[in-house]
């Protein structure tokens, strides 16, 4: 399909975010975004992201964290990408520990399992893996929800980065000593106690400290500044599952305990 929109040196970035947040806010899917005429650069999709991000603060929600996606062959198989990518997480995503969320409020919602670092330092740019884990506080066992904007769960990179990476929910288990050897963690992941999608930390760049290592690097590049004090969110070490009205999801990961959430 072509209309004006479809040179992408004509694109309203705030036109576009606009889309992508209209259908976050009123959990409606939408087609991708080269399907309604935007044929956006990732650069293009960045900024978008950023806008609609932009648009949720101006709502009153804060930026608490960065997740980053992609980082598995797992969910690059789901998906069907090759490429890493990142986007911020609001306080309006959190889910208490142990705490319920909405089914009303997604459009098609997956949950995923990850580790979560919480930054005792700030970090941006290219820093060494040890620089990386000298600059955390804690980690967490994490599950995060997501929630395509996109018909049928279905996008190219750039049409997911522009919907801030699908980004929806989280939530996380009890912080644990930052020295606890992550390389490796058997990470279970139950529905009413039934294992649904079975991995290993070791899924996640083959090690969740590189996850961290290119938050910092993917910051610095877009010229931002990880604060002490934020969470990131490593990216799922399985593929992500369906949820469904009523379930109760638990992570169960080897040395770091459990997180876990219901659906309402
Ligand atoms: C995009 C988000 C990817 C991860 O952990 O890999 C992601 C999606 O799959 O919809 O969060
Ligand atoms: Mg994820």
């Amino acid at each position: 399909m072509s209309n004006n929109n479809s040179n992408n040196s004509n694109i309203n970035i705030k036109d576009v975010a606009q889309l992508v947040d209209d259908a976050a806010v009123n959990a409606e899917a939408i087609s991708q975004l080269s399907a309604q005429g935007y044929s956006l650069t990732l650069a293009q999709a960045y900024q978008v992201q950023e806008q609609s991000v932009s648009n949720r603060l101006t709502r009153g929600e804060k930026q608490v964290g960065i997740k980053m996606g992609f980082t598995s062959r797992a969910k690059m198989i789901q998906m069907g990408v090759d490429d890493m990518i990142w986007g911020p997480l609001t306080d309006a995503m959190f889910i208490e520990e142990g705490g319920e969320t909405n089914w009303q409020e997604y459009v098609h919602p997956r949950v995923e399992p990850e580790i979560a670092f919480l930054l005792k330092k700030p970090l941006s740019g290219n820093v060494t893996l040890a620089e990386v884990m000298a600059s955390v506080e804690a980690v967490a066992p994490a599950l995060e929800i997501i929630d395509s904007r996109y018909a049928n769960f279905k996008f190219s990179l750039e049409d997911v980065v522009a919907d801030n990476c699908s980004s929806s929910g989280f939530t996380l288990g009890a912080w644990q000593n930052a020295e606890t050897d992550i390389a490796n963690l058997g990470m279970v992941m139950e529905f009413d106690g039934e294992a649904v999608e079975i991995g290993s930390s070791a899924g996640i760049l083959g090690n969740p400290w590189r996850s961290l290592a290119a938050a910092a690097r993917v910051a610095g590049e877009a010229g931002k500044v990880l604060p002490a004090g934020s969470i990131v969110l490593a990216g799922a070490s399985t593929a992500a599952y369906p949820l469904r009205p009523g379930v109760h999801v638990r992570l169960n990961c080897e040395k770091l305990g459990i997180a876990e959430f219901t659906v309402k």
